[in-house]
């Protein structure tokens, strides 16, 4: 098999829409329904193969309340995915991924793959943000829309293996290799060695800054 490639994932959004919630389930298969607020962005590395290619995922959680939001370019800086999430039944939550977008946009460019994520499906009845809508934008900033119920346990799979194939594509498609975008931001890390992966393992859940 080829060597492994990793990628760096950010998760951005207003408190409580379910960044944090999204990470438990992808990476441990768990729910909590209590809200403890994120207070310092932490990651879980995440392991999977796709197409034969061993892939590495470190996605960093940050902490959504306004107080944090000028932390952002901490963590978004050399992502080469964001996952912008939202809570469908709160339109404030809304508006703000659409200034995240803008924020990366010209922060990063267009080489960062970009996941609106509409969360919460199962409280469709409370629905604020309509489908059409979200679809609407997603497009007009060449974005992908997800829809996910961490609660449920719908879309989470499918979101970070979209996105890790996206990612992937970039990455194959740079020909001038790692490392080496306009941005200085990483374009997928090819991992040489057993001890850069030893290194990784043992940042492994709950590194924090
Ligand atoms: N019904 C429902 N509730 C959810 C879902 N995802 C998260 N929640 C709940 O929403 C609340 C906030 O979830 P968190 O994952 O802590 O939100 P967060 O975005 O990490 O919030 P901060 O850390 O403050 O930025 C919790 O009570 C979760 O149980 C979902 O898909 N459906
Ligand atoms: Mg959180």
């Amino acid at each position: 098999m080829n060597q492994s490639v990793s990628f760096k994932i950010v998760l951005l959004g207003e408190g409580s829409v379910g960044k944090t919630s999204i990470v438990l389930r992808y990476s441990e298969n768990l729910f909590n329904d209590k809200h403890i607020e994120t207070q310092q962005a932490s990651f879980k590395t995440k392991r999977l193969i796709l197409d034969g290619r061993r892939i590495e995922l470190a996605i960093w959680d940050t902490a959504g309340q306004e107080r944090f939001q000028a932390l952002g370019p901490l963590y978004y800086r050399e992502a080469n995915g964001a996952i912008l999430v939202f809570d469908i039944t709160d339109e404030d939550s809304f508006n703000r991924v659409k200034n995240w977008v803008k924020e990366l946009r010209r922060m990063l460019g267009n080489d960062v793959a970009l996941c609106i994520v509409a969360n919460k499906i199962d409280l469709e009845r409370d629905r604020r943000v309509p489908m059409e809508t979200a679809e609407e934008y997603a497009r007009s900033v060449n974005a992908k829309l997800y829809h996910t119920s961490a609660k449920l346990s719908k879309g989470i799979e499918e979101l970070f293996n979209d996105l890790a194939h996206r990612m992937l594509e970039t990455a194959s498609s740079t020909t001038s290799g790692p490392n080496t975008g306009g941005t200085g931001r990483q374009r997928g890390i090819p991992i040489l060695s057993p001890s850069a992966t030893e290194a990784i393992n043992q940042k492994k859940s709950g590194g924090c800054c």
